[in-house]
């Protein structure tokens, strides 16, 4: 949780009229010492029990899908300027493409992975060139 949510969280909690709300959010109501322990009771200072969690985000696979027309040097050069490839790395990834139907080209966030296909494709038509890809998560 950010500190900004932290804090309208901690307001809150402290003017909602029970603790359930508290309680389902891993925040902790801590009252001073001889302050009522009743649980209607709700003065004091809220502070963070748990920390939050984070996950990494999912990630997703941009695949190059093989075709009969698209020109090898445009596929290697579409490995080089979008995926960021070695020339050689570039062409070893496209032969494989070319023998084996399709291979992953790099691993990105979703809308990352999205925007390199999209990138892609329209690069590729604007050439008149049919070379497809797709995105997958990883
Ligand atoms: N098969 C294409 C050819 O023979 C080359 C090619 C490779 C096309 C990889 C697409 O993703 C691709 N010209």
């Amino acid at each position: 949780m950010l500190v900004g949510q932290s804090a309208i969280i901690s307001i809150l909690l402290q003017n909602c009229c029970h603790g359930a709300m508290r309680k389902s959010s891993g925040l902790e109501l801590v009252c001073q010492e001889g302050e009522q322990e009743d649980p209607w009771y709700e003065e004091g200072v809220t502070v963070e029990k748990n920390l939050p969690q984070l996950a990494p985000p999912p990630m997703y696979k941009v695949v190059l899908l093989n075709d009969d027309y698209t020109p090898m040097e445009f596929v290697v050069e579409v490995l080089e300027s979008f995926f960021g490839l070695q020339r050689e790395q570039a062409t070893r990834i496209m032969l494989q493409i070319h023998q084996q139907g399709r291979a992953a080209v790099g691993c990105y966030t979703r809308d990352i992975a999205e925007t390199k296909a999209m990138q892609v494709i329209d690069f590729a038509q604007q050439n008149q060139h049919p070379l497809l890809c797709q995105v997958e998560q990883a």
